[in-house]
């Protein structure tokens, strides 16, 4: 008799646990939809990728909309190159097999020249593109 109502206790208790670790769970997903339903933007950042190798970028030229945030995900196909824009604030180092997140919101309309800034060999000073921003 004693052994089933403690049981029962410890019934109810997991019960309880199980909801406060369930709970949470579901209200962060709903929060998360709902949030993804008034703003897409929340949910998806546009994502550029970029390819380096001697001695180029591919592609040279990005076009992005002044205000709208963007995520450039940097790899080189051969060696260690640097991605340097300076008009944006921006510097990364690449390297083959990894991808190098750059998250950047450009806030004003022009063109803006990026440069390998890692020496790399004979056409290192030729390795360049730009991020044209558009109003
Ligand atoms: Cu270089």
């Amino acid at each position: 008799m004693k052994k089933v109502h403690l049981l029962r206790i410890l019934s109810v208790v997991m019960a309880i646990a199980l909801a406060y670790t369930l709970i949470p769970l579901f209200s962060g997903r709903l929060a998360a939809e709902s949030e993804s339903l008034q703003n897409p933007q929340a949910a998806q950042v546009n994502t550029i990728k970029i390819t380096a190798k001697k001695f180029e970028y591919s592609p040279r030229k990005i076009r992005l909309k002044k205000g709208v945030e963007v995520v450039l995900e940097l790899t080189s196909l051969d060696r260690h190159h640097g991605f340097k824009c300076p008009g944006l604030g921006v510097r990364a180092d690449i390297y083959p097999g990894k991808v190098t997140s750059v998250r950047l919101t450009p806030q004003k309309a022009g063109t803006y020249e990026f440069h390998c800034d890692s020496y790399c060999g004979s056409g290192h000073e030729e390795m360049s593109g730009d991020i044209i921003v558009e109003d």
